[in-house]
């Protein structure tokens, strides 16, 4: 059972309570385990295993929810849980993913109504029994049939796999796979090479050093526990899917095409056409196997991918841009541009801590990103009109940057050299004006703002509550900027072309969120930030300290986007950042 697996539980508990009406301290508790569970970078089963009291060492996890992790890790159930299932019917929990609908809407529209599910949901609203509830008229009845419809959208794009949840499978399965020795390569092919935000299914290529051992490894492929189903099973190829759903293709390969293949698994599926087209005017015959002489069938590459890139004319292009959107051009003419990577990155401008809705105290963050050999880490926890999140007021955040005073000055006792960087999340509220006087807002190093609420706007009036925020001059970064969440709910409407160009002109950063869930600026949007000149900050708006290692997936994603070092705002030297960061107000 995988850490997201289990998470989820907590996550229902947390909805199945909420529902209920119970104490939200307690519904707290749980979402909140689930939200730790989730961002672990090792498994809970792992720890489980080793020695069970070592969970409560973790910080959220106490005695009631470490027994109820042993318990699903146990039996795969949680009686708790299944207990609440039956006491409200389950549709309910389906009816939450519906935006707008929260919690107290649920239990109104099942005790009043006796709505179960999201297709009670959609005839009641058809037929117009909300508008008699309190709170909900006409408008609200559109909304929600507008969210509907969203929705069934989304599911059909769920049947993919956010990068997070693919990508720890597959590490994990090719470690698997290594075990069973005679494998001299392993790699990771397709989408999942190419670091794209979702992924259908997971490519993994070998090469055995045994002759005649393919038959073993497949053997031992169909083999892992956490297989579901085995689809194909045969000398070369193999297929399965994982008990999550995920399906996993391995091909075992011979050593002198092993690089025609990683490249042609690696895709994407537009990029391999356009080569195919290139060699061909080259009189060369490109495909899985190698590269080949048209007239003589003469193999002429085939054992690496730089190879392969060299025998129609290329340099190696790096996986995350092979999507034929200009790399191959610029590969021809040994102009890739030098994409950013984790070493460069300097430090993180997103972090929350306890003082709103994250799991860990300033301190514990910054010694995390001291481990990670950061120079800098920006606190910025919400401000008080996100009151779910525990928002600051003005007299919390003082109190905060006393506190982020203090740690500082300890660590340069210490002769630490790192800096912690006063800051926030301030929230864009509907009308376009900050959350916190400006006064406050001056006084940071590192303004962050981002929208909370009222998604359903208009594109205009979005994008003018935007540019109303940013044209302040207090604001370095805007947050997630089109507020998507992969699989659970659409971007607003906004025009990120205008709010590029207002960035640009008061110098605020847009940010590349590496939340797994988020990837927000996606990767076509940061090619036309960097088109458009407009500096990117790679933040993790990490809640907990396992959230700062997200920043690998921003990184990949910034790559995606075509970025270089240069573009990033977070990949600048302290004293440069700082700057930069200075706002005229
Ligand atoms: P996914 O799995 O939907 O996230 O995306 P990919 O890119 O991993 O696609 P997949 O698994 O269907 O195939 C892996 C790679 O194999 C793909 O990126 C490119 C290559 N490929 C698959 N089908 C074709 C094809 O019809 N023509 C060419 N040229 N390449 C293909
Ligand atoms: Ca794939
Ligand atoms: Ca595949």
């Amino acid at each position: 059972m995988e850490n997201t697996e289990i998470a989820k539980i907590f996550y229902e508990i947390a909805d199945l309570l909420e529902i209920k009406g119970e104490n939200p301290f307690r519904v707290r508790s749980y979402r909140n385990a689930g939200l730790i569970i989730e961002g672990l970078p090792v498994s809970v089963k792992s720890i489980v295993e080793r020695d069970e009291r070592e969970l409560e060492k973790i910080k959220g996890i106490g005695k009631s929810i470490r027994e109820k992790v042993v318990e699903i890790l146990k039996t795969g159930k949680c009686r708790f849980h299944q207990e609440l299932l039956k006491e409200l019917p389950s549709g309910l929990l389906e009816i939450l993913n519906i935006s707008g609908i929260g919690p107290r809407k649920v239990e109104l529209l099942y005790k009043e109504l006796g709505i179960r599910t999201v297709d009670d949901l959609e005839k009641a609203a058809k037929k117009g029994l909300l508008r008699g509830l309190p709170g909900m008229g006409e408008k609200t009845e559109k909304k929600i049939l507008r969210s509907i419809e969203d929705y069934k959208n989304l599911k059909i794009a769920a049947q993919r796999f956010r990068l997070s949840v693919a990508y720890p499978y597959a590490r994990g399965y090719v470690e698997y796979i290594k075990e069973m020795g005679h494998i001299s390569q392993i790699e990771i092919a397709g989408s999942l090479r190419r670091w794209k935000d979702t992924i259908g299914d997971v490519d993994i290529l070998v090469t055995c050093n045994k002759k005649g051992a393919a038959m073993d490894v497949m053997e031992h492929f169909v083999s892992y526990p956490d297989v579901r189903e085995v689809l194909a099973k045969g000398e070369t190829k193999s297929s399965v899917v994982l008990n999550v759903g995920l399906q996993v293709d391995l091909r075992v390969l011979s050593e002198d095409s092993f690089g025609a293949a990683l490249q042609y698994f690696t895709g994407s599926k537009a990029h391999n056409i356009a080569l195919r087209d290139r060699a061909k005017k080259l009189g060369l015959k490109i495909s899985e196997y190698g590269v080949f002489k048209e007239k003589t069938g003469k193999k002429v590459a085939g054992r690496t991918e730089e190879e392969v890139y060299r025998a129609v004319g290329l340099v190696w292009i790096p996986p995350e841009i092979r999507e034929n959107q200009g790399e191959i051009e610029l590969a021809e003419k040994d102009r890739l541009p030098r994409l950013v990577e984790e070493a460069d990155i300097k430090g993180d401008l997103h972090a929350h801590t306890t003082y709103s809705d994250g799991t860990n105290t300033i301190e514990e963050m910054a010694d995390k990103a001291i481990e990670m050999g950061y120079e800098y880490l920006a606190i910025t926890d919400h401000s008080k009109a996100v009151g779910i999140a525990h928002g600051l007021d003005e007299g919390r955040i003082r109190q905060q940057l006393k506190e982020i005073d203090r740690v500082n000055e300890r660590l340069k006792e210490k002769g630490v050299k790192f800096r912690l960087l006063k800051g926030t999340e301030v929230d864009i509220r509907a009308d376009g004006t900050l959350d916190h006087p400006p006064e406050v807002l001056q006084e940071l190093d590192c303004v962050v703002a981002a929208i909370h609420s009222r998604f359903d706007m208009p594109q205009a009036q979005m994008t003018e509550r935007i540019i109303k925020a940013l044209s302040t001059g207090l604001v370095n970064i805007l947050a997630h900027p089109t507020g998507r969440l992969i699989g659970i709910r659409e971007p607003y409407q906004v025009d990120i072309e205008a709010i590029m160009d207002c960035a640009k002109e008061y110098g605020v950063a847009l940010e590349l969120n590496s939340y797994p869930e988020r990837l927000d600026l996606n990767d076509s949007h940061l090619r036309l930030a960097r088109k458009k000149g407009v500096l990117v900050s790679i933040g993790t708006d990490s809640h907990s300290v396992y959230h700062l290692d997200y920043i690998t997936y921003g990184v990949h994603t910034a790559r995606r986007g075509w970025l270089e070092a240069k573009d990033v705002l977070n990949a600048m030297p302290l004293e440069k950042l700082l700057k930069v960061l200075k706002r005229k107000g």
